[in-house]
Parts: C-alpha cells; structure tokens; sequence
C-alpha cells in the first residue's frame, strides 16, 4: 500500500444518511464508481444495506439483488480501481468476490456471519474488520465505555486475533475503529485524537468520518445553533478529520467526496513530508 488509500463509497440502497437513493439504480451506481475513479478513487467500496444508525437489516436476497447487475457491469468494463464490498454476509461476499471484488469491508469484524471468515481465508482476499458497539438499529442508544479507545483497541487485537485463526493471513487485515458506530460525539473525537494507539496494533487503519452526523453538530455549535448541518454541509467537517487521521496514522480513507478529501490529503502529506 502506499502512504494512504482514497476508498469512495457507492451506496446502491434507498436509505443511507448521505445518499439514499441516488444510486439505487444499477446504471447510477455503476457512473458513481466511475466518476469516484475519475476522482482518484484507489478503491471503491460497493454497498446495498444501510448500517446508519436506526436502519432495518436487508435480507440476503435483496442485498444480492440490488448488487449483482452492478458487479456483472464492473466485471465487464473494471472501473481502474479495486473494488471492495461493504457486506455483513457471506453470501453477498463471495457472489462480489467471485465477480472481481478485492476486498471484503464487514462492519461486524466477522461477527455478522460465522461463513465470513472461511469466505475470505479461501479467497486470499483483504478483509476490514471494523468496531461497532451493538447493532445499527440500536447503537446510538447510549453507548458507554471505561475508556473507548481501550475498549475498541482490545476489541480490535482480539478480532485480529480471531481472524488469523481462521486462516486469514495477517497481511490481509485492516482495522477500523468504526466512527459513529455506537459512539457519541465526544467517543469519536477521542478515537481521532487517540488513533495512533491503534495505528500501533500494525495494520493498515481505516477511517470513516464522512459526512457523520457529529460533524454537523459541531460546525452547527460553532455558528451558535441547535441545528446540526445537513449531510451536504459536512465536507468541510470530514476534511479536518481525515487530515488529523492522516496525521496520527491512518491509511485508507472512506469518503464520499474523493476528489475534495485528495486534494486536501496530498496537501497535508506534502507539508508531514516536510
Ligand atoms: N461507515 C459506514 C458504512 N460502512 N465501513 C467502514 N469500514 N467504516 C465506516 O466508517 C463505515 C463503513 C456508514 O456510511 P455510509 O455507507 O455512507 O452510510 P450508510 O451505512 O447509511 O449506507
């Protein structure tokens, strides 16, 4: 890997936070992968089941339905950049990665689906294992932690562990501490502020700030209002958190933005070169 990953987000659901329902439609979610590329995409991350807080889990079927003519387009014309599958189910994993797909990205860190870990030990693929206190219809739900970065860095080491176990080679594995997956405001800076503790567990780290809602809250708080900015208002927001992530050692970035959060990315690599 070099220094760090552009990862762009496709979202082929009807419901996530930011973009539910523009890229539902087979032909718009293919022209979303190529135009993240265009962006400087190194990776795009393809998912069709919303973890935003509140969501209803999709079943299998849909999940597949709404994916398959995106990948069998991918498979046919590849868009120049890995592709990676935001999937909780192994079914889905291996139909994406039986069609190219590189990377398994499984917000349950293997939880979800006990098939999960056979799939990607058996396919060699790269796999993200990413922190999330209970579920998303229920996470926001006053999660509370002795101490969240310690928390989520044993809960890391141990699914890291448990992955190897399995087969998957180490070399395969990032880690996420998952911003916004049961954590309040105040959880997700003190992970930001903090990442270089798990940035020393020695796996690529992955951070998924975009467009969260917390950063609405705090540039609304900032301007002196109770309402936090909308989801289009929040690039500024996800700018300074991937630059500080950046700085304490994260390597792979998921956005929404990939040509914004690039630009200010290669700025900020250039002047930590020095
Ligand atoms: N965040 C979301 C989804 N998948 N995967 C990783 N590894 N890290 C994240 O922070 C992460 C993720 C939520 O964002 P989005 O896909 O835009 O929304 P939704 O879940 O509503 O589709």
């Amino acid at each position: 890997m070099s220094s760090y990953s552009l990862m762009g987000v496709v979202n082929v659901t009807p419901d996530s936070f930011s973009d539910g329902g523009e890229f539902i439609a087979p032909s718009a979610a293919v022209a979303r992968c190529r135009a993240l590329v265009d962006e400087g995409a190194d990776i795009v991350d393809l998912g069709a089941e919303s973890t935003r807080p509140g969501a209803e889990p999709v079943g299998e079927l849909e999940e597949l339905r709404r994916l398959e003519p995106v990948l069998a387009a991918l498979a046919a014309e590849p868009p120049g950049a890995r592709i990676s599958i935001d999937t909780a189910k192994a079914s889905v994993a291996s139909a994406a990665i039986a069609a190219g797909a590189e990377i398994v990205n499984d917000v349950t860190a293997l939880r979800g689906d006990e098939a999960m870990a056979g799939i990607v030990a058996e396919t060699g693929v790269d796999v993200c294992l990413m922190h999330m206190l209970g579920e998303p219809r229920t996470m926001q739900l006053e999660p509370r932690y002795e101490d969240v970065v310690a928390d989520v860095k044993a809960f890391l080491e141990e699914r890291l562990e448990f992955a190897c176990s399995q087969g998957i080679a180490q070399e395969r594995i990032w880690l996420d501490p998952g911003i916004g997956f049961g954590k309040t405001t105040a959880h997700n800076l003190e992970l930001l502020r903090r990442l270089g503790e798990l940035a020393a567990l020695g796996r690529p780290l992955v951070i998924g700030t975009s467009r969260k809602s917390f950063l609405g809250r705090i540039a609304a708080q900032a301007r002196g209002s109770d309402e936090p900015l909308p989801a289009s208002e929040r690039l500024p927001g996800t700018i300074a958190t991937c630059v500080i992530a950046l700085e304490r050692g994260a390597e792979v970035f998921r956005v929404h933005d990939v040509r914004a959060v690039g630009d200010a990315l290669a700025v900020a690599a250039a002047s930590l070169r020095g």
